[in-house]
């Protein structure tokens, strides 16, 4: 090690025989993220031949600067440069500037707060019938009849998606945060469902099957403006069914599961409604839906003092970072009164999840309504996972909740 004005240089990164993608630590990564955030600032993960981050600073670095950590070259394991992506890459995700600006600035005007406030009182009447339900039948599963249901009940008609074929959405999604990983068991699970969802993904991406007045054919308004082609605008409600979908039902079914492991937080939140936003935030903080992204090194760099080639991959950790006791107090405990502002649940910079609003306004709108109707929770049996190479989801969560 040599020290130098510019701090520690020629650091090594240390050597990990640890797998990201294993099942036992996809099923429950938390109890590892220490020993990865403890191992050093900057991971070799040897079997994968990739770098990886688990702390915060690190993680922050990282998404911070997207000239030197690029998105273009894949946001998985794969090295879109020497592996082809199994589907034309996102010009979102996938994509840096300037061509990811001129997507990203076309999806913001859509994905705009008018957009949001017009939807409003639909989503929060939807929320609210579906709370009835539910209370009224005291049991149910927090997942297949929760949050499944509410996500798929707004969101694919705001896009203005059609009716039929809309169970392929989920299998869709599944396999779109599977293959950001390894070809794993995990990843082929979910492969027999793909072509079937694939080929009806494209149909529904086209502008002869959205709904007029819809978000989906705002982006054809831009095709029409000539800013983008017509494939590039599928694509783009490609990515509204990519994104849109499993990561709202599972950042429900991530938060129902905080509060049934943590009724006094129910019960901090029964108390004060106007928490309803902050518990979201925290749920994601403890939680994080999107547990991993990927960069790739565009220049030789040091980061924390290593020496990164260029065409290196780095793995985000994103889930450990925003449970780094460096950055947060008692980062394990869910605690929906803490400050969670910097959490990187949703990323960070020019990437920053472009659907957060949308998320926010959903989660919170059933937040509340779950709230107002229902003293406590409790779980009656055992939680089910589904496993997925980047998401932290579930298939069932059984609980049992006393009406208000
Ligand atoms: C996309 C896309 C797909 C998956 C995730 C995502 C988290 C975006 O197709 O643009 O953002």
């Amino acid at each position: 090690m040599t020290e130098t004005a510019a701090g520690r240089l020629g650091e090594r990164a240390v050597e990990m025989d640890f797998d990201p993608f294993d099942e036992a630590f996809l099923e429950d990564p938390y109890p590892l993220h220490g020993a990865l955030r403890d191992a050093g600032p900057v991971l070799h993960i040897r079997r994968y031949g990739i770098h990886a981050c688990a702390r915060y600073a690190e993680v922050m670095e990282v998404l911070r600067d997207h000239a030197t950590y690029c998105s273009a070259r894949g946001v998985g394991l794969q090295d879109f440069k020497t592996d082809p992506p199994w589907r034309p890459a996102s010009l979102l995700l996938e994509a840096d500037p300037p061509e990811h600006t001129r997507a990203r600035t076309l999806m913001n005007r859509i994905v705009s707060l008018p957009a949001l406030k017009k939807v409003r009182d639909r989503w929060q009447a939807q929320a609210e019938e579906l709370a009835d339900r539910l209370v009224a039948r005291r049991r149910f599963d927090a997942v297949t009849d929760l949050a499944e249901v509410f996500p798929l009940s707004v969101f694919p008609d705001a896009i203005g998606i059609m009716e039929e074929g809309r169970e392929h959405m989920l299998p869709y999604a599944a396999a779109v945060f599977n293959a950001y990983g390894p070809r794993n068991r995990v990843f082929l699970s979910s492969e027999a469902k793909l072509p079937a969802a694939n080929a009806w993904v494209a149909e529904a991406c086209k502008r002869k099957n959205l709904q007029p007045g819809s978000w989906g054919m705002g982006i054809f308004d831009a095709v029409d403006a000539g800013e983008i082609s017509e494939e590039e605008g599928e694509r783009l409600v490609r990515s509204f069914l990519s994104a849109g979908v499993d990561t709202t039902i599972n950042s429900i079914g991530n938060m129902m599961l905080a509060f049934a492991t943590y009724p006094d937080q129910w019960a901090v939140l029964r108390q004060e409604g106007s928490l309803v936003r902050k518990a979201f935030e925290e749920a994601l903080r403890w939680d994080s839906t999107a547990q991993i992204f990927c960069r790739t090194t565009t220049r030789e760099v040091d980061l924390a003092g290593v020496r990164l080639p260029e065409g290196a991959k780095v793995l985000l950790f994103l889930a450990a970072a925003n449970r780094d006791p460096r950055k947060w107090d008692n980062p394990d405990a869910f605690d929906i009164r803490r400050h969670t502002s910097g959490h990187v649940a949703f990323g960070y910079g020019i990437h920053q999840c472009l659907g957060q609003m949308v998320a926010r306004q959903e989660v919170e709108l059933l937040l509340a309504a779950l709230r107002e109707r229902i003293a406590s929770i409790r779980m009656t049996g055992p939680l089910v996972r589904r496993l997925n190479n980047s998401l932290h989801a579930m298939a069932s969560l059984p609980v049992e909740i006393e009406p208000a």
